[in-house]
């Protein structure tokens, strides 16, 4: 049903009705496990619609795409149950020329019906900034969606690391006030790793990102900042990455009672051993 690189924003009224049945459904099973977990579900919508090489009805396949997402969002949940999230792409495998659910198709959707906009960490320009995006967007928009993820060239979904990125986007997030503000979606793979690790490893770099950024003292960096001050400025943004991070960090993990350091790597060995191996 994907066959022709187009589902939502399809001209085949057949294909273009499966896709919106399926989404209708999804949306129904996310509100279902929000009332059960008495905790919004965030459903989140991607889809994959794009075209290899030069793309004439640029403006025909987003107008269906809107009319797809008109008919889809009709159907309306409780936002104590469901939060609606939409993201775009900038360009993938199959669609180099022609990415219909578009950056700008999504920004405008989102700030004109009030729904959550997704930033995947791994959609963007390899040389884009999407920290930079936080505060121009959530001057217009209530809440987002970080898929936090980690771009290779033009895909996306590796396993996330405790990178620059990361830190800027936690950073950013943290400065604007906005963690009340942002989700975030810990949705990274890859299949040639262990797993239950690859995991691990992703959602350990998302909390050491958040506790880097919250660590920092923003309001003396600010004082400075207001007074004109950018030496001292850089001069503390520049010590602060030598401050002792980790010894922070390892107390943190004591207290959530899980391993600090390395030591997580042999109790992820030791499931592998005992219960993956088993299956
Ligand atoms: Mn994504």
């Amino acid at each position: 049903m994907a066959a022709s690189g187009f589902t939502l924003s399809s001209s085949d009224e057949r294909v273009r009705r499966f896709w919106i049945d399926h989404i209708r459904h999804c949306r129904e099973i996310a509100a279902w496990l929000g009332a059960q977990l008495a905790s919004p579900s965030i459903h989140n919508l991607w889809i994959p619609d794009g075209s290899k090489d030069l793309t004439v009805s640029r403006y025909r396949h987003r107008e269906i795409l809107l009319a797809s997402l008109d008919e889809i969002f009709a159907a309306t949940h409780p936002r104590e149950h469901l939060k609606d999230a939409v993201e775009s792409k900038l360009f993938g495998i199959g669609s180099e020329a022609y990415v219909v659910g578009s950056h700008e198709f999504y920004l405008a959707w989102a700030a004109k019906h009030g729904s959550l906009l997704c930033l995947d960490m791994g959609h963007y320009h390899p040389t884009e900034s999407v920290a930079d995006k936080i505060s121009a967007l959530l001057l217009f928009i209530d809440e987002m969606l970080i898929h936090v993820s980690r771009g290779v060239r033009w895909d996306s979904d590796h396993v996330v690391i405790f990178n620059d990125e990361l830190r800027a986007l936690m950073e950013e997030i943290v400065r604007a006030e906005a963690l009340g503000r942002v989700y975030f979606a810990l949705d990274f793979f890859d299949a040639s790793i262990n797993r239950v690790g690859a995991w691990v490893i992703g959602a350990r770099a998302t909390q050491k990102a958040l506790l880097y950024a919250l660590l920092e003292p923003t309001a003396r960096l600010r004082e400075y900042e207001d007074a004109g001050d950018n030496f001292a400025r850089l001069a503390l943004l520049e010590e602060l990455k030598s401050l002792p991070f980790g010894a922070v960090w390892d107390e943190y993990c004591a207290r959530a009672n899980v391993p600090p350091n390395d030591r997580w790597i042999a109790a992820v060995r030791d499931y592998e051993t005992k219960v993956l191996s088993k299956r």
